[in-house]
């Protein structure tokens, strides 16, 4: 059996950045419910970022989305969560608001506009200069809608270039990032659709350009606890965009749909060494909450993570391998679901015990205050928003 002062060890050393985006007011295409008490300013989202923290004890990065959360000082903006007891995580880069690309950004088919979704990627990193923060994370809205539209290859190569010259411009311990997503906006190709075009881009970049993972950017059905353990094996696994689907890029609370395809990807992470902190996995949450308070969602999305990796770490590897060993199918299998169903929640409750958490984070919050004193002191002012 593992050893469970191991087991906490390992969810002690863990850590779950949360998006800035996840604390404003976000809907769908139809409506945006506004609710009372959201941040007006990048700061606030910070304040609420440092509640989740101090209740789950794993959560103090909060990323960034670049233009949503312009601020005039952004190295202001890192002391401000330094105070907090948070860091700023990664920086998200927005190419995909403006007018101007509508037909793409990197990979769009005039220079112009390349030039300036550069521009805005070098700002990017100019931005984690001032902030301290590790990793841009890029995602490209760009593709096609309809066959003949554009050249698939050549927009490959616009996006090799484009990616080159960012590359260039990190600096020794900055990373770039680079998500996929099977579709959406474009409907007949997208540019970046699969960990596979990810991966082939980050290859040729080099060792600091790796993939992330968003567990709600794939077609039904996809096995993506194969994709996390291959690129682990190559090294290539920068992070993931935590999320759950029931049906395309849903943006619901992690592991609210299968929270067993959760603990088998959390496995892989664990089988190879993906949660040891020199592995460097960025375990992002990219989430929206639209009908649900915000605050309390990103908690209860963050214990759902640590759940789902408390039974990962309980996979009695040693008899697993057995059973392997041995072609036994069924004691193998036996074993996987032996952690899988195992009530951890106990143990997790001990654990923040020990560290003079409460044993329940959401109850904790709702009995600490700060819900009532957000409503009541937000009044006036813009709140914020998903694209705001
Ligand atoms: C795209 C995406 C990407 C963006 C975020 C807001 O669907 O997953 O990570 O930055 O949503
Ligand atoms: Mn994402
Ligand atoms: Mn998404």
């Amino acid at each position: 059996m593992p050893d469970i002062a191991a087991v906490k060890a390992a969810l002690s050393d863990q850590r779950i950045e949360t998006p800035s985006w996840g604390y404003g007011n976000s809907g769908t295409r139809f409506k945006v419910f506004a609710r009372a008490g959201v941040p007006r300013t990048a700061q606030e989202k910070l304040d609420d970022a440092a509640k989740v923290h101090e209740f789950t004890g794993i959560a103090p990065k909060v990323a960034l989305h670049i233009p949503w959360d312009t601020v005039d000082d952004y190295a202001a903006l890192g002391a401000y969560a330094k105070e907090r007891g948070l860091e700023l995580g990664a920086i998200n880069s927005n190419t995909f608001q403006d007018d101007d690309y509508r037909l793409g950004s990197v990979c769009h088919p005039d220079p112009k506009v390349r030039r300036k979704a550069v521009e805005h990627l070098l700002t990017c990193v100019d931005i984690m200069d001032a902030t301290g923060s590790k990793d841009l994370k890029l995602w490209f809205a760009d593709g096609t809608n309809y066959p003949g539209q554009d050249d698939i290859v050549a927009r490959q190569d616009r996006l090799a270039e484009s990616l080159a010259t960012v590359y260039e411009r990190l600096g020794d311990d900055q990373r770039l990032l680079l998500e996929y997503k099977l579709f959406e906006p474009a409907f007949y190709t997208t540019d970046v659709p699969d960990w596979g075009t990810s991966y082939l881009q980050c290859v040729k970049l080099g060792d600091k350009a790796q993939v992330v993972v968003d567990t709600g950017h794939h077609a039904p059905g996809t096995n993506i606890e194969f994709i996390v353990a291959l690129l682990l094996r190559e090294r290539k696994l920068g992070g993931f965009d935590f999320n759950s689907r029931f049906y395309a890029d849903d943006d619901l609370m992690v592991g609210s749909a299968d929270p067993f395809q959760l603990f088998r990807i959390l496995y892989e992470v664990s089988r190879n060494g993906g949660f040891d902190p020199a592995t460097n996995v960025a375990f992002m949450l990219d989430q929206c909450h639209n009908i649900e308070a915000k605050i309390p969602a990103v908690i209860r999305s963050v214990m759902n993570v640590q759940e789902a990796t408390a039974k990962a770490l309980l996979v009695d590897r040693e008899a697993l391998s057995a059973a392997q060993a041995a072609g036994d199918v069924l004691a193998a299998n036996a074993v996987v679901m032996d952690a899988y169903n195992t009530d951890v929640r106990p143990l997790l409750a001990e654990w923040r015990e020990e560290r003079g958490l409460a044993p329940d984070p959401v109850a904790g919050y709702a009995a600490c205050g700060w819900q009532e004193r957000i409503v009541a002191e937000r009044v006036g002012g813009e709140q914020a928003g998903w694209g705001a």
